[in-house]
């Protein structure tokens, strides 16, 4: 047992190794100032561990820790940010701990262009891990609302990469595929997290009967992949209702032989109050762990309307920092929509305009949220 836990922890530090030496380091395009600590040179491989009663996200030394940090948009939509610039600009400027890849099934994503969409997540992967930020990995679910719709069950099932995993176990679904390959290849990562459904919809996806099942498939999947078995990176469940029945699984839990679950709550700040804090306290009280991989300062349809919620999200974000809870902030988009963090004529591609040797964008091209969110990244 000691063996294989030495063996196991091994394998961390060999990905470990591999981010901050090969990567990090790297000589090409990286800005990174000299002052800066990578977010996972600071906690290591992260992991849920109970602190004072509570199922916390904590550092690699059990020190309970908060990640923050920006959500892509849908990367069929606005890939131009998957750049070294645009990542310095986040790792270093934004202060970013953590990356969320929004992969959309649907909505001319992975389904219409399974090849080109695993390309951008891994591409994703590679500009997060390099500078040693976290990075979630995001099946995302939007229409049609069920995780088991036959939309995403033969999503990229075509694709050549996957057909050693596809003959062993011929019943995966797309999502089972995916990250079945995904953790294979980069389960050893310190910093990765799955999210293996972002918004499940539909009234059939009650918790119970739809959502657990399927969670726990994917789950099966990850850890049977997860580089030969021994990982244990975190898997992030969708809840029902875009996410807003954080609470559904208590009692009712995915099991994970690796105890590495999260749940997750999406609140928009013009439409989500304080009944919905108060089933995220429930949550947590019954012993779920909680990760906010999406939120937005605008109403729920991303602010249309050109909305922002200011003292509402500050609310937010207070009672997160109370609690503990991760965030990423909903979206690195370029668009009218006050979510978007960038102006719709924003450049896409940051320089180095006040001259501190890392890129940046100019203030003037972000929106009120991308200030406002920026900031409160950089507070930290
Ligand atoms: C929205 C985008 C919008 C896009 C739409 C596609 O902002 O540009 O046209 O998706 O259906 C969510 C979803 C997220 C939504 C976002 C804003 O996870 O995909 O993005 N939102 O509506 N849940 C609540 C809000």
């Amino acid at each position: 047992m000691h063996n294989f836990i030495i063996f196991r922890n091994n394998l961390h530090l060999i990905g470990m190794f591999f981010l901050l030496t090969t990567c990090v380091g790297a000589p090409q395009d990286n800005k990174k100032p000299e002052d800066f600590v990578s977010p996972v040179e600071k906690y290591g491989k992260i992991r849920v561990a109970e602190v004072d009663g509570r199922r916390r996200l904590c550092a690699e030394n059990g020190e309970p820790i908060q990640l923050k940090g920006m959500s892509s948009m849908g990367l069929q939509w606005e890939d131009w940010i998957l750049t070294e610039e645009a990542f310095d600009a986040l790792a270093y400027d934004w202060r970013c701990d953590v990356v969320r890849l929004a992969m959309y099934v649907t909505e001319g994503g992975y389904k219409d262009d399974p090849f080109g969409m695993l390309a951008k997540v891994e591409k994703g992967i590679k500009l997060a891990s390099d500078r040693g930020l976290y990075v979630i990995v995001d099946w995302h679910v939007l229409t049609p609302g069920d995780p088991n719709a036959s939309d995403y069950y033969n999503a990229g099932k075509i694709l050549s990469q996957y057909s050693k995993i596809k003959k062993d176990h011929p019943e995966y679904g797309g999502s089972e595929l995916f990250f079945a390959y995904l953790s294979q290849k980069y389960g050893y990562f310190p910093n990765i997290l799955w999210e293996t459904a972002n918004e499940p919809n539909t009234l059939s996806t009650n918790w119970s009967e739809s959502l657990l099942p399927y969670h726990k498939k994917v789950l099966n999947a990850i850890r049977l992949y997860d580089k030969d078995g021994l990982g244990d990176n975190i898997v992030i469940c969708g809840t029902g209702v875009w996410s807003q029945e954080v609470d559904a699984p208590i009692g009712n839990e995915v099991t994970d032989p690796k105890g590495q679950v999260m749940y997750t709550v999406h609140f928009y700040a013009g439409t989500h109050g304080q009944w919905l804090m108060d089933r995220v306290e429930k949550a947590l009280d019954g012993g779920l762990a909680v990760f906010c991989t999406e939120w937005g300062m605008s109403d729920a349809d991303g602010g249309r309307n050109g909305k922002v919620y200011t003292t509402e999200s500050e609310n937010w974000l207070d009672f997160f920092d109370a609690n503990g809870v991760s965030w990423c902030n909903w979206s690195l988009a370029r668009s009218a929509h006050s979510s978007s963090a960038f102006k719709p004529n924003a450049t896409s591609f940051p320089r180095d305009s006040d001259q501190d040797g890392v890129p940046n964008w100019r203030i003037s091209d972000l929106s009120t949220s991308g200030i406002y969110v920026r900031e409160k990244m950089r507070e930290k």
